[in-house]
């Protein structure tokens, strides 16, 4: 792969898993929304053919040789994308959920904003589309929850239609949750001071693969969640104490020196 060079360089990250059924839509029609922007499949070791499918649509396949999740496997997209100097990365899932339609909104905001991460909200203009309960259910104890957090609402915190800017991705290509990322990612990026914003955007429903977020998975989900979330913020926290003691402690009396 070139070396993206110069400034406004974009990639579009496409983690997949078994999406067999959907992934050369999505490739096809992610090409006619960005014609010419480079786009990269992250296949996390699927036992079906969406390496081959890919491909043949024109994206370019970063082929994982060992099943990581959907954490570690956008983790190793934002890697690349780090090493090869891209200036933007935007999330685009490979199950045909996101309309590639919304990516040069997301991208403009992104590059005219200054904020180091946009998200690609389903809620932010009101509105309410059909999910399901348990992640509904998931999203509004959420958003209650990153509020005091963040400072500020945000409206789709499970969102993975995301960009991000070279800064936020230096950090997430060094430190990324490795399951359920797009949540504690959030707290990652307050510890770090960064801003975010939210794009009203279309999601759509599944029409062929599998969702991870099963009825069941949902209650594991929101505990593994809850727990990353505190232990980043308890990290920040300690962080921030053994700051301000350093710079309240008197500084230390200088032994005596014969000259
Ligand atoms: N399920 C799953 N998806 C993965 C994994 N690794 C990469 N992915 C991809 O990550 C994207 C998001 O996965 P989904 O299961 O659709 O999760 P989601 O969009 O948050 O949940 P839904 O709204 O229920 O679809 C898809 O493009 C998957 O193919 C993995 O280990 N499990
Ligand atoms: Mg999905």
């Amino acid at each position: 792969m070139t070396k993206a060079v110069g400034p406004g360089q974009l990639l579009i990250l496409i983690p997949a898993f078994n999406e067999e059924g959907a992934i050369g839509g999505v490739v096809r029609e992610l090409r006619q929304a960005v014609p010419g922007v480079p786009l990269v499949v992250v296949d996390d070791c699927s036992a079906d053919g969406t390496v081959n499918l890919a491909r043949q649509a024109g994206a370019r396949v970063l082929a994982l040789p060992h099943h990581l999740g959907l954490g570690g496997c956008v983790q190793a997209g934002y890697k690349l994308a780090f090493e090869l100097g891209y200036e933007y990365v935007i999330r685009v899932d490979g199950d045909g959920q996101h309309d590639p339609r919304d990516v040069p909104r997301i991208f403009e905001v992104l590059r005219n904003s200054g904020c180091e991460m946009v998200i690609g909200s389903r809620f932010v203009d009101g509105s309410h589309p059909h999910t399901s309960f348990a992640r509904s259910l998931g999203t509004r104890f959420f958003r209650a929850i990153l509020r005091p957090i963040l400072g500020r609402a945000v409206h789709d915190p499970t969102s993975g239609f995301v960009g991000v800017n070279r800064a936020a991705l230096e950090v997430f290509s060094r430190s990324f949750p490795l399951e359920y990322p797009e949540i504690e990612a959030l707290v990652v990026l307050q510890r770090r001071a960064f801003r975010f914003e939210e794009v009203p955007c279309r999601m759509r429903p599944r029409t062929a693969g599998r969702s991870s977020i099963t009825a069941l998975k949902s209650l594991y989900y929101i505990i593994h969640v809850l727990l990353g979330v505190f232990v980043n913020v308890l990290k920040y926290e300690g962080r921030r104490r053994r700051l301000l003691r350093r710079r309240t402690e008197p500084a230390k009396a200088q032994p005596w020196t014969v000259c």
